[in-house]
């Protein structure tokens, strides 16, 4: 019988299947290339990427400057580990903490990585600055939360599917239901509670953004508490909301300031707890670290990074189309019933399709998308995240909301 020769990407799709864990359920494009908003799939077919690798290329795909720093510095020392100083460690930890407004930083590599850093400092500041009995400090975690994968972190999760079949669980962990002030301040009331860990805007959870006084209110009753608020702007963070910080719309200042993704601008991993010397310094020589954290190759990207978020002022341009694009497919609604709600803040937005969490068609419409050059995946069923690189350009975004509104008019 003749056999179809299968195509390159049918070829590599069954290589992943056959070699890799099934940790995930990729979406069928088999992508080579990036460069800025755009992808391009083995067969040469471009894409808007509109997942950005979870808000991790908010300064668009290989963007030349970051490439730059990464490849100098690549070529004079990529890791020297802790065991000594080095060159480019002390300037990017006075460039990152003087960005943000911090005392001092300590550099990880991933996401979790940092958020577990976070916890660990919350629970030493709880002991040493607090005066919680030892081993009693207890964080809040609110419900809807995604905070990365490692075992303590999910066991504060309330998503089964990030949290079941990995028990036995953390202890310390109390939910706190999110959006909830009465909820909050109850679990105010335990004197040992040490911090509330909370991201501005729920991503995972289909980009939940919270009510206007929320937040406000949370980070005064836990300063009120003595109660550290740690802010997880590993997702909302680096421009991607339309400020700096997510939690610049409220002028608030996170006691532990958790960053990750687009601090690297998605060359590699970087992320970073910043925090003042009470907390900080409540961790020793010896206490925490890691193999990668701080290494000069990261410093020199991430540096490099941060500046081109600056430079091209990509806070300002997440938030004027933001609102254009926000109301662009409000109007939508008019012309489709498939579409239930469009939320979001800057360029972190997802639209709700009218249908049960457990339907496939929001699936449906995202493989559409991708026919028509545009990539997202749905978040829990029906939701599809629409975050787009935050280079993208006005003509660019008006191109992708007539995308989006053909296939939406097409079921
Ligand atoms: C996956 C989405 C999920 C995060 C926040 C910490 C981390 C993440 C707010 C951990 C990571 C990634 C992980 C990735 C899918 C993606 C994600 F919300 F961004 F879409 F899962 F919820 N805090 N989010 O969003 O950072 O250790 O991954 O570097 O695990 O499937 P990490």
């Amino acid at each position: 019988m003749a056999t179809m020769t299968a195509t390159r990407s049918e070829f590599l799709i069954a290589k992943e299947e056959q070699y890799g864990a099934h940790n995930y359920h990729p979406l069928e494009a088999v992508i080579e290339r990036g460069r800025g908003v755009h992808v391009w799939d083995v067969d040469g077919k471009q894409y808007y990427d509109f997942l950005s690798a979870y808000s991790a290329v908010n300064q668009g795909h290989c963007h030349p400057r970051i490439i730059e720093a990464l490849t100098t510095q690549a070529q004079k020392l990529t890791l020297i580990s802790r065991a000594f100083y080095n060159s480019e460690l002390g300037p990017y930890e006075e460039y990152i903490t003087k960005l943000f407004g911090y005392d001092k930083v300590l550099p990880m590599n991933t996401g979790v990585e940092a958020v577990e850093t976070a916890l660990k400092l919350c629970r030493k500041w709880a002991y040493e600055v607090k005066g919680v009995p030892g081993n009693q400090a207890k964080i809040l975690f609110a419900t809807g939360n995604f905070h990365g994968r490692t075992l303590s972190v999910i066991s504060g999760s309330t998503d089964p599917s990030s949290r079941g079949g990995f028990g036995p669980y953390m202890p310390g962990w109390e939910m706190v239901e999110y959006n909830n002030l009465a909820a909050l301040e109850a679990a105010l009331e335990d004197p040992h509670v040490a911090g509330l860990l909370i991201e501005p805007i729920q991503g995972e959870a289909g980009v939940v953004v919270p009510d206007p006084g929320y937040l406000s209110a949370a980070f005064r009753m836990c300063r009120e508490k003595q109660v550290l608020f740690i802010g997880d702007e590993i997702q909302t963070g680096i421009a991607r909301t339309g400020k700096m910080l997510a939690l610049d719309h409220y002028g608030i200042k996170p006691d532990i300031l958790i960053l990750g993704k687009a601090l690297s601008g998605g060359v590699l991993p970087v992320s970073a707890v910043l925090a003042n010397d009470e907390i900080m310094l409540c961790i020793r020589p010896g206490e925490h670290g890691s193999t990668y954290g701080g290494n000069p190759l990261a410093c020199a990207v991430a540096r490099e990074a941060l500046q081109v978020v600056l430079d091209e002022k990509l806070a300002d341009n997440a938030q004027q189309l933001g609102e254009m694009f926000r109301g662009a497919l409000n109007e939508l609604r008019k012309e489709t019933d498939l579409l239930t709600l469009v939320r979001g803040q800057g360029l972190l937005n997802a639209i709700v399709i009218n249908t049960d969490e457990d339907s496939d068609l929001a699936w449906k419409i995202c493989l559409q998308f991708r026919d028509k050059g545009l990539l997202a995946k749905p978040t829990h069923g029906n939701k599809i995240r629409l975050a787009p690189p935050l280079v993208i350009t006005e003509e660019q975004l008006w191109d992708c909301v007539g995308i989006i509104r053909e296939t939406l008019l097409s079921f």
